[in-house]
């Protein structure tokens, strides 16, 4: 790269919290030069383990170190650590990563997605959400989403007998936001509950109804969020069948990924999973064998760019493909970091896109586009995020969980 120095070693790394209606951990790390790149290393609701992970184990070997030398860092924070793997090293090994590739973009003068090999498409095809206490007010929903600009809805609905559900917004969405935002603000974790036999009977009939409305075009997609046994998820997908879902997503806890051969054998409903998995050794079996269809790792989850490429990369040799998690939970940052990658490789499937709050959107600056259904990074050097730190300042950490399930005889369930 002429005009690009040899090295560039790094002078700062600083760890930020801020909480602009939500909790982000973002890492910003400063060169000899001043250039400076953002990682996003938010964990939602363990996001001050991943702070202090950052803080006390890995910024004091990031000092001095190299920014150009991106893959060396990975390979270094990941082995060097002896202890493997996890959420917390992960994230936090994620915004390491991100950070110097947005640095190396920058001092580039490029977008990132130019470094990793150039737009294999025009625009990013993103999903968004729609949800409702019963069919008419889910109707509602999508066509919300509809209007707002999605060509791709994910749906998700109330079951009779069961009060609080992940995924069903309190009212329907009456703005470009979608609005549910699963972790609450509270010293607990909020109790929700859960009947699979209940909601078994009921979902088939809405999609039911959602087709016979809505006609067949439209790609719908359904998370079931990890709540089902393999048998049980098996029969979700072939009862699904007739209503032709782009995916049905976390249909069983994917920890034992052998569980997924029950459900192929099963059903043809195209699989998605992935967003809790941290590293390419969760899908090893799952890809290997082509038990799924589309990987759901967020960049921010899964150790960053370079780790998310490798797995992509491994799931195209088997046909499967991208469907990179966007809930607000990752910040913009992360959320860039997918789209750059998603524009760049050849394997993409689909993008979730969960709008943040616009006090989120002060905080970080964001050059991605969103116009009829279709994402895009923007083509400013780097990532194409920038952090306004008066704007953060006002929003200090607050304590908040995800909440949790527990079934009609108080039995702990996945929620
Ligand atoms: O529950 O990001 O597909 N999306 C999801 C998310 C997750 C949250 C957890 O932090 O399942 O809404
Ligand atoms: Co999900």
């Amino acid at each position: 790269m002429p005009g690009v120095a040899a090295t560039s070693p790094i002078r700062t790394a600083e760890v930020l919290v801020t909480s602009p209606g939500r909790n982000f951990v973002t890492l910003r790390v400063m060169t000899e030069d001043g250039v400076v790149g953002l990682g996003d290393a938010t964990l939602n609701g363990r996001e001050l383990a991943v702070a202090a992970y950052l803080t006390e184990h890995v910024v004091p070997l990031l000092i001095g170190r190299d920014a150009h030398r991106i893959e060396d860092t990975w390979q270094f924070l990941y082995r060097s650590a002896y202890w493997r793997r996890g959420p917390v090293t992960m994230a936090a090994i994620a915004a390491v990563d991100m950070a110097l590739w947005d640095i190396k973009a920058r001092l580039a003068g490029m977008p990132l997605y130019q470094l990793l090999g150039g737009a294999s498409r025009t625009g990013i095809m993103a999903y968004g959400h729609a949800s409702g206490r019963d069919v008419p007010e889910l109707l509602d929903s999508i066509r919300a989403q509809l209007a707002d600009g999605f060509r791709s809805v994910r749906v998700q609905t109330s079951v009779p007998g069961v009060n609080k559900l992940y995924g069903v917004a309190a009212q329907p969405s009456t703005s470009g936001r979608y609005d549910y935002e699963p972790a609450q603000r509270a010293p607990l974790p909020a109790e929700e509950d859960w009947d699979s036999a209940a909601y078994l009977r009921h979902v088939p009939g809405v999609f039911d109804a959602v087709r016979s409305e809505l006609g067949p075009e439209l790609p719908l997609l359904h998370d079931a969020h990890h709540r089902l046994t393999p048998i049980q998820a098996a029969r979700l997908g072939k009862a699904l069948e007739p209503y032709d879902l782009f995916w049905l997503e976390d249909c069983t806890p994917a920890e034992n990924q052998e569980g997924l051969r029950l459900v192929r054998q099963h059903t043809t409903t195209p699989l998605a999973i992935g967003e809790v998995f941290n590293t390419i050794w969760d899908y090893q079996t799952l890809i290997r064998e082509q038990l799924i269809d589309y990987v759901r790792s967020a960049v921010t989850h899964a150790g960053g760019i370079t780790a998310m490429r490798r797995i992509l990369d491994y799931a195209a040799q088997y046909q499967i493909k991208s469907g990179i998690h966007g809930p607000t939970d990752v910040s913009p940052v992360g959320m860039s970091a997918a789209l750059h990658l998603d524009l760049a490789i050849h394997n993409f499937g689909i993008q979730e896109y969960m709008v943040h709050s616009p006090a989120t959107r002060e905080v970080f600056r964001s050059s991605f586009t969103w116009a009829d259904g279709y994402l895009h990074p923007g083509d400013e050097p780097g990532l194409g995020v920038t952090y306004d730190d008066d704007a953060a300042s006002r929003h200090p950490y607050q304590a908040a969980y995800l909440p949790f399930n527990r079934l009609k005889d108080g039995t702990v369930h996945d929620w």
